[in-house]
């Protein structure tokens, strides 16, 4: 009944939650059970109104969990609601409330709900998922779903009416939530974003161990050193830079990139260097996983592979914690070191940890028959989530969906040359990726082109991942233009090289 006073309340009200009582109260009033949620039983412990900041409006700021253990944040703007609903995904193991991320989307006008997936930690360790498949599950599987559900249900009820459209975004294990949300449900979103997603978990973990082991020696010692990695560097881009038409420090197409570190470093570094591009092996030397580190991610490696200021690696703890405790069947426990991984034996056993985390299905059926739009990007000098599986990924659904024009009118690819993990390196690494996806769903306008743009430095805002605000000209280093793969920029030969449309689509040279 109160819902329907209320909703009665908000139509005459036109804009928001103002005509029955103050903004303050109608969102306090969001505190306690939420109600009969359906697969998402709710409660929000509490709920207050920030008042407006700098380019923030006001919102309602919801806190609670849905059970049995997944917290969430919803921020739901006060006045200027567009009337959509947006979630937005978690990183690395999660465990934390990424809020920050929904600075931007409320900006723009949205509701956003953040959640931690299920469980406490930091997003690089692994301990909460000892002995405790609940949380695996709800990390892996079913917080992104339930928290769409609850979410939608809490904005509902605040707006007194349901949000008309739903968006999903996040970047590597965001990513992960992105691609497992169209595969596994597929009616929970109108579109989707997924950045560097982590669709073979333990596949790219495969690849990264690797790494981690190639660039230290057996003792433990490192072998690789950042001089090192930076000689890498310069040698891989003054190979194949040239190739897409402009020497601008960034590679085009890495795949296409034959670089011998041999060529710059002596030969037990060099040898580092090859083992590091070429991926996961085992004793026999054959491949036993796609993705692998490419040529322009060098200078990705520091503190990731290649420890800095005399630290260790930083994915050595990280890597440790997953395989000690992530459903490594059976999980080895706080004995275990990268050094007990056995290449022939582990790989196999790690089914159960995919089957529990795997975005990898191509099924897409059911996502493009409800209408479900998809956009993944993937920096080519990730050095995190390798980018490898994304093609792969992509060129698999290609051939289950139809060919690429039947694909291409539901899910495409962006690839971005010398973009990091997510976000950062060397290349245009700032896009408005939930402005794209927005157009194509709302006015079917279809991302030919993305605009990338590189921040000059300083200039960047602290949270530029999602609906970053727009850059002023003056902070603006260099623009790319995004093409969906296998499409490449290269450019005309003549122009300002800074400016996007001085490239043009061209098809890839392999
Ligand atoms: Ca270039």
């Amino acid at each position: 009944m109160r819902a329907v006073l209320l909703g009665l309340a908000l139509f005459l009200a036109g804009l928001g939650p103002t005509a029955a009582q103050d903004p303050a109260t109608t969102c306090k009033a969001m505190e306690g059970d939420a109600g009969a949620i359906l697969d998402a039983p709710t409660h929000v412990t509490a709920a207050k109104l920030i008042p407006a900041a700098a380019e923030t409006p006001a919102y309602c700021q919801i806190q609670g969990y849905i059970q049995p253990n997944i917290g969430i944040e919803l921020r739901l703007p006060q006045a200027g609601w567009n009337g959509k609903f947006a979630e937005v995904g978690c990183g690395g193991f999660c465990g934390t409330l990424f809020s920050f991320f929904c600075e931007n989307v409320v900006r723009a006008g949205y509701a956003c709900i953040v959640s931690d997936m299920g469980h406490r930690s930091t997003a690089l360790d692994a301990k909460w998922a000892y002995n405790n498949l609940q949380a695996e599950f709800d990390f892996g599987i079913r917080s992104t779903h339930v928290v769409a559900v609850a979410g939608k249900a809490l904005t509902e009820r605040y707006y007194g009416r349901a949000p008309r459209r739903a968006y999903y975004m996040g970047c590597s294990t965001g990513g992960r939530q992105g691609m497992v949300e169209a595969q596994r449900f597929p009616d929970d979103f109108d579109g989707i974003v997924a950045g560097a997603p982590v669709i073979d978990e333990t596949g790219d973990a495969l690849a990264l161990v690797n790494a981690v082991q190639a660039a230290l020696r057996p003792d433990g010692s490192p072998l690789l050193t950042p001089a090192d990695v930076e000689r890498a560097h310069a040698g891989a881009v003054a190979a194949c830079d040239a190739a897409d038409g402009l020497k601008d420090g960034l590679i085009g197409d890495p795949m296409a990139c034959a670089f011998d570190p041999g060529t710059v470093l002596p030969a037990e570094k060099a040898a580092a260097v090859r083992r590091i591009y070429a991926g996961a092996r085992n004793s026999r030397g054959e491949p036993i996983y796609i993705g692998r580190p490419l040529p322009g991610s060098e200078l990705n490696w520091l503190n990731a592979y290649v420890g800095t200021d005399g630290k260790p690696p930083g994915y050595l703890p990280f890597m440790t914690d997953m395989f000690r405790y992530m459903n490594f069947v059976p999980d080895p426990g706080p004995g275990w070191t990268l050094k007990d991984f056995d290449w022939d034996r582990d790989p196999k056993r790690l089914g159960m940890m995919e089957a529990i985390y795997s975005g990898y299905n191509p099924d897409l059926r059911k996502f493009k028959a409800r209408g479900g739009k998809l956009m993944v990007y993937h920096g080519w000098a990730d050095q995190s989530v390798l980018p490898g599986s994304s093609i792969d990924y992509y060129e698999t659904v290609e051939r289950l969906m139809g060919g690429r024009a039947a694909t291409q009118a539901f899910f495409r690819l962006f690839m971005v040359p010398g973009m990091a993990h997510c976000i950062g390196g060397e290349g245009a690494d700032t896009t408005d990726y939930l402005a794209y996806l927005d157009a194509w769903v709302e006015r079917g306008v279809a991302p030919d082109m993305l605009i990338a743009r590189k921040a000059k430095p300083g200039a960047k805002p602290d949270n530029a991942l999602w609906a970053p605000p727009p850059l002023r000209t003056e902070q603006i280093a260099f623009s790319r233009p995004l093409y969906p793969f296998p499409l490449q920029a290269r450019y005309k030969g003549r122009g300002d090289p800074n400016d996007a449309a001085s490239f043009a689509p061209a098809p890839p040279r392999r």
